[in-house]
């Protein structure tokens, strides 16, 4: 088959496919959305395999789970906080097990490029007791994936594929190897899926079991390698994920040459890295993200006669992303010199709403209608909107995480806030803050919510939405909110005195009231002009 260049995600994606891939389910999310981006794609070309975008990620959890009980593969993708919200399955169909192979790739984005942290996923397969790969490279990302999928099946567990930014977002060539054939329909028997307690000891128990046969995999698992020196018992480095690349740039080679583990597998490959702790008397511990596998291996003591280092010991910085130069600081090498960036002839700017974009119109109004309520809070949601917070809208106070806002304005419309005000994107309302407005609905919670309705996920890309126009308007209604305190408006500039003025006698209402700002995101808008000449 011919070599390929692919984004860290298509490789990923393609490895799905090649896999034998019958459902593919995700919600957007940066740096994630490519991997569903090119399963969409090639689904609509192939038609062979489903693809498709879920209202959100705990959703999309549940679609894959239902094509694993189903006997088939089924690939589920977010970005790390996704997992968050998709922790409750992720965590019980480990218990129940996998029936086709249930892969889990979740990209973390140490550095916080486009996210609210940067937590580390490799957390969430050790707590949920899953096998996890860390691919380094694209070739490994494909490769890894298909293997994903046998693991699954072989171990009848969810296997976890972690991806960072720098990998999910370059290019590199991938070889990719002769598809294989779905699965046919394949029902369970029994009862494993049933999480009755009864039946949940029972797997818990078999889960627990297991990790020795997980250990077992990733310490003869391919995808590992150790090179021991036997002329260097002074230091040995263990590296993971693409931070194993970091770690290769700054050796050549030569006689004292550290000896090398590159780990990507977990459970911890507990036999390699005992051969190479044995070995040396410094340990030097480079993972991209939290120091995860330095505390496994140093745990509350250490381990007597050696020095292990790394994000723990201060070798290493313990916030932000890795970068070869980093490295090459914590191995004690002298830095590179440094370029001159001064003269480079782009300015720094920070990020800000599109020109004309529909978000901006609604701030200038909403900041307007709030002049007279010295006492107002706004709580934000996640999206474009956010970028609200900086001048010259300064119109939010908080932005946490998705669906917040509405639950947070009623928390705070509860301690006192008045005008307590939420504004949220209709895609953040599909994904979670239907449910708040259901509790403030039920209370008649003294709040307004602004729904900032431009019919797409603009942040991350412009992917569809599930909620938009006179459909947001009637389940809105259908969740019952009072119709006459439901006012749609057109962000626009000529009708701002109006808009002011429908703001104000809402914020005025004492009770629950929605106001949905609607007017299509300017980008998607021209793309979609652009498309059709
Ligand atoms: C749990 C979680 N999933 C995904 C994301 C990534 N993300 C940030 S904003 C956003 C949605 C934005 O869409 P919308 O609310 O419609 O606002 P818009 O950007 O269109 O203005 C997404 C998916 C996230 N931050 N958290
Ligand atoms: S992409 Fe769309 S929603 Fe986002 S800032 Fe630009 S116009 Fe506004």
């Amino acid at each position: 088959m011919k070599q390929e260049v692919l984004l860290g995600d298509e490789a990923v994606a393609l490895g799905a496919i090649h896999a034998g891939l019958s459902g593919g389910y995700s919600y957007p999310g940066t740096p994630a959305s490519e991997i569903m981006e090119y399963l969409v794609r090639a689904s609509a070309h192939e038609k062979k395999f489903v693809a498709s975008w879920s209202v959100n990620e705990k959703v999309a959890y549940e679609e894959a789970l239902g094509v694993s009980y189903a006997g088939k593969r089924a690939l589920v993708s977010m970005k790390h906080v996704g997992l968050n919200v998709a922790a409750d399955p992720f965590m019980n169909s480990a218990i129940t097990g996998a029936n086709g192979g249930l892969v889990v790739v979740v990209a973390d984005d140490p550095g916080m490029h486009s996210s609210q942290n940067e937590q580390d996923s490799r957390y969430f397969a050790e707590f949920a007791k899953v096998f996890c790969f860390e691919p380094s490279n694209h070739q490994e990302a494909y490769d890894m994936t298909r293997e994903a999928f046998e693991l699954s099946e072989k171990l009848g567990i969810p296997v976890m594929i972690r991806m960072v930014t720098r990998l999910s977002h370059s290019r590199s060539r991938v070889q990719p190897r002769p598809p294989k054939q779905q699965n046919p329909l394949k029902y369970g028997v029994g009862t494993d899926w049933i999480l009755l307690p009864v039946h949940a000891r029972r797997r818990f128990k078999l889960l627990v079991d297991k990790q020795k046969d997980l250990i077992s995999v990733s310490n003869r698992s391919e995808f590992n390698s150790l090179q021991i020196n036997p002329k260097n018992t002074t230091l040995g480095i263990i590296a993971s994920g693409i931070a194993a690349n970091y770690v290769i740039e700054n050796y050549t080679g030569g006689h004292e040459q550290p000896s090398f583990l590159k780990l990507t597998t977990y459970p911890i490959p507990e036999d390699l890295v005992k051969k190479l702790v044995d070995h040396v008397d410094t340990v030097l511990i480079v993972e991209e993200g939290y120091p995860f596998i330095e505390k496994s291996i140093s745990g509350v003591f250490g381990i007597a006669g050696k020095n292990i280092r790394g994000k723990l010991s201060g070798h290493l910085p313990s916030t932000g992303e890795l970068s070869p130069g980093i490295v090459r600081q914590g191995l004690g090498i002298e830095a590179l010199p440094k370029r001159d960036i001064s003269d480079f002839p782009m300015a720094g700017r920070p990020p800000q709403l599109c020109q004309g974009c529909s978000h901006a119109d609604t701030y200038r109004a909403l900041n307007e209608a709030l002049e007279s309520y010295p006492e107002s809070n706004v709580f934000s949601d996640i999206g474009c909107y956010t970028l609200g917070a900086l001048p010259p809208y300064n119109a939010i106070q908080s932005c946490v995480c998705m669906g917040a806002s509405v639950s947070m304005a009623k928390g705070g419309a509860e301690a006192g806030v008045y005008p307590s005000v939420a504004v949220i994107g209709d895609s953040t309302f599909a994904h979670s803050g239907i449910t708040p407005l259901l509790a403030a609905a039920a209370a008649n919670t003294n709040m307004t919510v602004f729904i900032l309705d431009n019919a797409t996920v603009a942040m991350t890309g412009g992917q569809p939405t599930f909620l938009s126009g006179e459909k947001l308007a009637k389940v809105t209604e259908g969740m019952g909110v009072a119709k006459e305190h439901i006012r749609t408006i057109l962000p626009l500039p000529k009708n701002h005195d109006e808009n002011v003025q429908i703001m104000k006698q809402e914020l005025d209402y004492q009770g629950l009231s929605v106001v949905i700002a609607a007017r299509e995101c300017v980008q998607q808008a021209r793309k979609k002009k652009r498309s059709k000449t």
